[in-house]
């Protein structure tokens, strides 16, 4: 079996118990785990002078390789041309999205320092898999560089459509250097479609099966890989004793009422803002069931040093500020709001006391709370999961999922008294639909499915 050399931004080593991870970070390790192989990034430290010199770990079955990067580096690529410039763009938020010459060279030099480094870790037979829009020009550095192993790349979040693509000023470049991988993979097809559409449109590329592109002398397979959950792992840390004890403590503090969740990373693509003007016409709308339900929103801060973060957050304190100040009586508070991140055990018992799983993100990629709130469920007695259907997960959940428009306050009332409402079999039916998906189409199932891909493909350059 060939290694498998994973390289993406972070590389967080692998502990137990979790915590405020990102999605990507979480499904790596799964993916990992018992796969020989390295998984190579930047450590979050900073350096003085970039020197290149790599700090090997080996921890939880999976070794680490990482490098430090310079405090200009870190501002250019990471605040600057990754988290100001593509995250907001990639989910069509063109309007917070900064365009900044520097942010783009930063973007460049890091990759071309990653490519340096990484490169003599990398053997002939090794296949090689970038992850996300960090790393987009990587697959092309390591090829100057004289890789001809197959070189695949995964995209964590959406593709925006072609209009809003062609408002970057790199986006051309940006988009052709993708053709130096064998295959790039996209979380649905809508993502899939959107760069195609880009490709043949802007770039010239030509559609050579439904799935295969050429430009010039390059051919490039795109495939759906629906990124999934460790489900085993998340049903068993549903029923560890953290869990139950979280459980408990959930059930204990509601006094018999229903609890609603929402676990999300402080970011705008995730529609808090939104989901708190949904929660609040709920409460208008249905003076009823005020004391019946309250809402648990934990989201814990992240890329604070990026201005529209901050933003995001002050003004989500003051609309949970100003609905409790409103409706909230001397036993009851709407909103419990938690900007603390939980180990992974603790999350499941959160979400399985939770009556309905709230996931109303604007634009994600896919979605994996979405997931583990399906997975942490009670098969005898399940929530209901409230899922926005601009999420990537949506093509999959919708079988079970009650689908919502994140936009619209009034549709997410009308799913919230709907989900209280729903009677015990029709949400164990719902859930055993979602369940069959996220227990097959799990994090080893996408890892499988592209790797599949990209081991049958090419390499066009091991031939030359
Ligand atoms: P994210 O935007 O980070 O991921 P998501 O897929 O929901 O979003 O993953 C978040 C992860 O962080 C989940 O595993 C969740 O349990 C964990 N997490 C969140 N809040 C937490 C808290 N308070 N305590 C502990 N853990 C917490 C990006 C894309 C997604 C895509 C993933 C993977 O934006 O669309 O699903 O990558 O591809």
């Amino acid at each position: 079996m060939s290694r498998l050399i994973i390289i993406s931004n972070r590389v967080s080593t692998p502990s137990p118990t979790g915590g405020a991870q990102g999605g990507l970070a979480v499904a790596l390790q799964a993916a990992l785990r018992e796969y020989r192989g390295i998984w190579f990034g930047w450590s979050g430290e900073t350096t003085e002078t970039f020197t290149g010199h790599i700090n090997f770990q080996r921890a939880g079955g999976v070794t680490t390789a990482t490098i430090d990067l310079e405090e200009q580096d870190i501002e250019e690529y990471y605040n600057g041309y990754a988290n100001r410039t593509l995250w907001p763009l990639f989910h069509y938020r063109i309007d917070i999205a900064e365009y900044e010459r520097g942010f783009a060279g930063g973007y460049l030099r890091v990759n071309d320092r990653f490519a340096d480094t990484v490169r003599p870790l990398i053997e002939p037979d090794d296949i090689v898999w970038v992850q996300d829009y960090h790393m987009i020009p990587l697959g092309q550095g390591l090829r100057e560089r004289g890789c001809r192993n197959r070189i695949g790349f995964f995209l964590h979040i959406p593709w925006p459509p072609r209009r809003l693509m062609a408002t970057l000023p790199e986006a051309a470049d940006l988009t052709r250097t993708l053709f130096a991988y064998d295959v790039v993979g996209f979380q649905t097809d809508e993502w899939a479609d959107s760069f195609r559409d880009f490709a043949i449109h802007e770039l010239g590329a030509v559609l050579e099966e439904p799935d295969v592109l050429r430009l010039d002398d390059r051919t490039l397979r795109l495939v759906s890989a629906p990124i999934g959950i460790d489900a085993t792992e998340f049903v068993a840390a549903s029923r560890s004793t953290a869990a139950k004890l979280a459980f408990r403590r959930m059930r204990d503090s509601a006094v018999g009422r229903d609890m609603i969740v929402g676990v999300d990373r402080l970011d705008y693509s995730k529609g808090l803002e939104e989901r708190f003007l949904g929660y609040e016409r709920f409460l208008q709308e249905h003076p009823e069931e005020r004391k019946e339900v309250f809402l648990l929103q934990i989201a814990p801060p992240s890329r604070g040093e990026v201005e529209s973060y901050q933003r995001i957050r002050t003004s989500l304190e003051g609309i949970a500020g100003r609905i409790n100040g409103v409706y909230a009586d001397v036993d009851w508070v709407p909103i419990r709001y938690v900007n603390q991140g939980y180990p992974r055990d603790v999350l499941a018992g959160i979400y399985r006391a939770a009556r309905i799983g709230l996931v109303t993100p604007l634009r994600d990629g896919m979605n994996l709370v979405a997931k583990e709130y399906v997975a942490a469920q009670d098969p005898e007695d399940p929530g209901v999961l409230i899922l926005s259907r601009f999420a990537g997960a949506a093509a999959q959940l919708a079988v079970g999922a009650v689908l919502v428009n994140p936009y619209s306050a009034e549709e997410l009332s009308d799913a919230l008294l709907l989900a209280l409402k729903m009677p015990r079999d029709q949400r164990i039916e719902r859930w055993r639909a979602m369940m069959e998906n996220v227990s097959t189409e799990d994090v080893l199932w996408w890892r499988q499915r592209f790797t599949d891909v990209l081991e049958a493909a090419g390499p066009e350059y091991a031939a030359s």
